[in-house]
């Protein structure tokens, strides 16, 4: 039992830096893109005269010679020993050290041991139990989100406590928490386990948090926006007339299925990450990926440039079913189908998804490195595939599908000179200034810069629209 807490509480809430921050393949401008914004929801359940931080290690200095009553710290994979090498510096001052997030959920025996309590799942539920449990001298070791779930009367994200300006896009929002699917691969049903695993805001909610944004452009982070039938329809038609410009996540059967697509088009969609993951059935059924299975892919790619809206398209390598010839094939696919920005990953068994124990129960683990945990890095055995060479031919799929004539030719793969021109711009563009931004990013001229993006961008969109900056999802999501 811990003394009763009647003051204010000081609270760090801190993300910190992934490991591949000091590699080599470092991009500052990835790590610049989106503000913490599952710290700022936990944020929002603090008292008022509480007085919380969030610092991002990715755009900001960490100072480690505090002891605030509280630290609460976001844990993914690649920057789990970090995280717990300043859980251990922070209780051995003498604070309270809360770990949570996705990594923990799926270790909670490996996080425990650094922590005085850990959190499993979604925050939205449990932090709040937790913070009166703080204030009454008795938190748990561990709190569970089971059931319960909800995202309706959720206190709105404390974006007062994130720097707007270290971003590029401070506007991004998530108004869904997790999908139907059940991929293989997927964090989703590890992390959502032991209750609900795809539920939605109420609209007006999602409108309300809209309408608080300034500026233009949204990017919404969902892991699949037009998941829920009744939902998505309702938050595309509040948001007509909004004036927005958004981009988001969605999977191949949703852009197929009824109208849905054109209407998320009339309410702004501009770009949409799609998950098409593998070009072959054998691997779609393989990973459970069922959505995909018997979808023409085409449909989705002009459907989509159709009605203007620009593809990121996801593709996974070294499932089973790939061979050498798959990185062609897929590049190939990728560029004459017009897909304007393309996210690879070499496939990574995350600990806690079907993929890992089926990977674990082969013995085809070859890393328990979580830093190599990284979608670049191969830590398992492919079937038809040497990890070298699914290293190397990752590698070039993404040299191959950003040389200047492919952007060129996936350009004009578009049936009009304006798509075409569209599609160039946009993916050119972006590549040509990223060393840029990765000098402008550490002077902290963001802010400065953003309207250079904007101006780029907003010319090629071939609309009478005020500039607004579109992101490419190529760095975002991937
Ligand atoms: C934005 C994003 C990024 C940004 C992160 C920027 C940032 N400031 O957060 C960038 C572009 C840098 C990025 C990079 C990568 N990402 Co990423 N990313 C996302 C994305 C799309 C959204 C994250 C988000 O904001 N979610 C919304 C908020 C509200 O949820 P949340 O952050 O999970 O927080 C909640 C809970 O986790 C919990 N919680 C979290 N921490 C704590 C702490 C305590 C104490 C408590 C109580 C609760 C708690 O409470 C919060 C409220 O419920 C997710 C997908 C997703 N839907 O989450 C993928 C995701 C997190 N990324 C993923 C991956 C694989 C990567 C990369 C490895 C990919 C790559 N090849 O580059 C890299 C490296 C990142 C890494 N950490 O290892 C995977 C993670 C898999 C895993 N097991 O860790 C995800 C899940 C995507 C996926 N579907 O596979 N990513
Ligand atoms: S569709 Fe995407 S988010 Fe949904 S379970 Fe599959 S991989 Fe995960």
């Amino acid at each position: 039992m811990s003394p009763r807490v009647n003051r204010p509480l000081r609270v760090k809430l801190i993300l910190p830096a992934l490991t591949e921050a000091t590699s080599p393949h470092w991009r500052p401008v990835k790590y610049s893109l989106f503000p913490p914004l599952g710290l700022a929801t936990l944020a929002a359940y603090l008292d008022p005269d509480d007085r919380a931080v969030i610092v991002d290690e990715h755009v900001e200095k960490l100072t480690t010679d505090d002891c605030p009553d509280l630290v609460i710290i976001q844990v993914y994979i690649t920057n789990a020993y970090r995280s717990y090498r300043l859980a251990d510096h922070y209780r051995a001052r003498g604070a309270f050290v809360a770990l949570g997030g996705l990594h923990v959920t799926s270790l909670p025996e490996e996080a425990a041991p650094h922590a005085d309590a850990i959190f499993l799942g979604p925050g939205e539920q449990t932090f709040p139990q937790f913070l009166e449990d703080f204030r009454a001298g008795r938190p748990q070791k561990i709190y569970r989100s089971t059931s319960g779930r909800t995202l309706e009367r959720v206190p709105p994200i404390r974006r007062d406590l994130i720097r707007r300006a270290s971003y590029l896009v401070p506007n991004s929002l998530v108004v869904t928490r997790g999908c139907p699917q059940h991929c293989d691969f997927c964090y989703k049903d590890a992390f959502f386990e032991g209750g609900k695993s795809f539920y939605t805001q109420r609209v007006d909610d999602a409108l309300a948090e809209i309408d608080r944004l300034p500026g233009r452009h949204l990017y919404f982070l969902d892991d699949h926006l037009l998941g829920d039938r009744r939902f998505a329809p309702a938050l595309f038609e509040g948001m007509r007339g909004m004036n927005r410009l958004f981009q988001g996540a969605a999977t191949v059967d949703s852009i197929l299925r009824g109208n849905l697509i054109e209407q998320a088009a009339e309410a702004g969609l501009r770009s949409i990450f799609v998950g098409f993951e593998s070009l072959s059935s054998a691997n779609l059924a393989g990973s459970n990926k069922v959505q995909n299975l018997g979808r023409d892919y085409k449909a989705v790619t002009d459907r989509l440039h159709g009605l203007g809206i620009m593809t990121n398209g996801s593709f996974v390598f070294g499932m089973d079913d790939d061979d050498e010839g798959v990185f062609r094939r897929t590049v190939d696919w990728a560029m004459d189908h017009g897909v304007t920005t393309a996210t690879f990953h070499i496939q990574t068994p995350y600990p806690g998804t079907r993929l890992y124990q089926q990977m674990a129960k082969a013995g085809r683990l070859t890393s328990g490195n979580w830093d190599e945990y990284d979608t670049r890095t191969v830590v398992f055995r492919p079937a038809r595939l040497t990890p070298e060479a699914l290293k190397r031919g990752y590698d070039w799929a993404y040299r191959e599908f950003y040389r200047w004539p492919s952007i060129a030719r996936a350009a004009l793969s578009h049936g009009t000179l304006k798509h075409q021109a569209k599609h160039f711009f946009y993916a050119a563009g972006w590549k040509k200034f990223e060393p840029l931004w990765d000098m402008v990013i550490p002077a902290r001229q963001l802010r400065i810069m953003t309207p250079v993006l904007e101006a780029v961008l907003s010319k090629v969109t071939g609309r009478r629209e005020r500039p607004a900056a579109v992101v490419p999802q190529t760095v975002a999501q991937g």
